[in-house]
């Protein structure tokens, strides 16, 4: 199987992807796209994924898009290491963790909403204070769940997609210099995570165009 994933490098969603690749143990290559130059922006790319957003995966010539989608059906492709646990009530939980990040977190913090708030006169300070309000908002509801189902990871004792969306938001939000010491459980899932050499390769320092910041 032939693996392209157009990533990134400190951007989450295609951060979650590098991490699912890596627990599977597979061998992918990476096509850089510098948002800050809005190569997400360009026909050739917008050719791939209407949204032009990252990620975007290519599997043997065909396209994937949305990184929960993406997760997903590798887990059904490659299903061990599992994403998702059996238990149809532990899965739905699993992933209720995954869609606070994903869904209402990530979305109102990403590049093309800083970008339109700029445009509406809000300054660095205000775009800050913007992101740290929606990241402990949603870090609020997750600390709870981590706390009751975590056992060294998110949800459980390994792994999970909540893991795969968690450690890029960890990231994201040492970036908006968000206090992280009301969420214990949230910091104890994401050390334990980052020292998983699949979480360790997937880091934006690892990417092959990452710069210093
Ligand atoms: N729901 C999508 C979100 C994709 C997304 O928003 N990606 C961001 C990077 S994390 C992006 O490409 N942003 C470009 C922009 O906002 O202009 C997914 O999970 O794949």
């Amino acid at each position: 199987m032939k693996l392209i994933l157009h990533s990134a490098w400190r951007a989450s969603a295609p951060y979650r992807v590098r991490i699912g690749l890596n627990l599977k143990g597979l061998a992918y290559d990476i096509a850089p796209l510098d948002l800050a130059a809005n190569q997400h922006q360009q026909p050739d790319y917008a050719a791939l994924n209407p949204q032009k957003l990252t990620p975007t995966l290519e599997v043997d010539g065909r396209v994937l898009t949305q990184s929960l989608a993406i997760l997903e059906w590798l887990d059904e492709t490659v299903p061990a290491p599992a994403l998702l646990p059996k238990d149809p009530f532990d899965r739905a939980t699993v992933r209720a963790m995954a869609e606070i990040i994903a869904c209402d977190i990530h979305p109102v913090n990403n590049l093309r909403i800083l970008r339109a708030l700029t445009g509406l006169g809000v300054d660095q300070a205000g775009r800050d204070a913007w992101a740290q309000r929606w990241i402990a908002d949603g870090f609020t509801a997750l600390e709870p769940m981590i706390a009751r189902h975590g056992r060294g990871y998110a949800f459980g004792d390994q792994p999970s997609l909540a893991d795969c969306c968690l450690a890029p938001q960890i990231y994201n939000a040492a970036r908006f210099h968000v206090d992280l010491a009301p969420f214990p459980a949230i910091r104890a899932a994401g050390e334990r995570a980052a020292a998983h050499p699949a979480f360790a390769a997937a880091h934006p320092s690892k990417h092959p165009d990452a710069a210093d910041a």
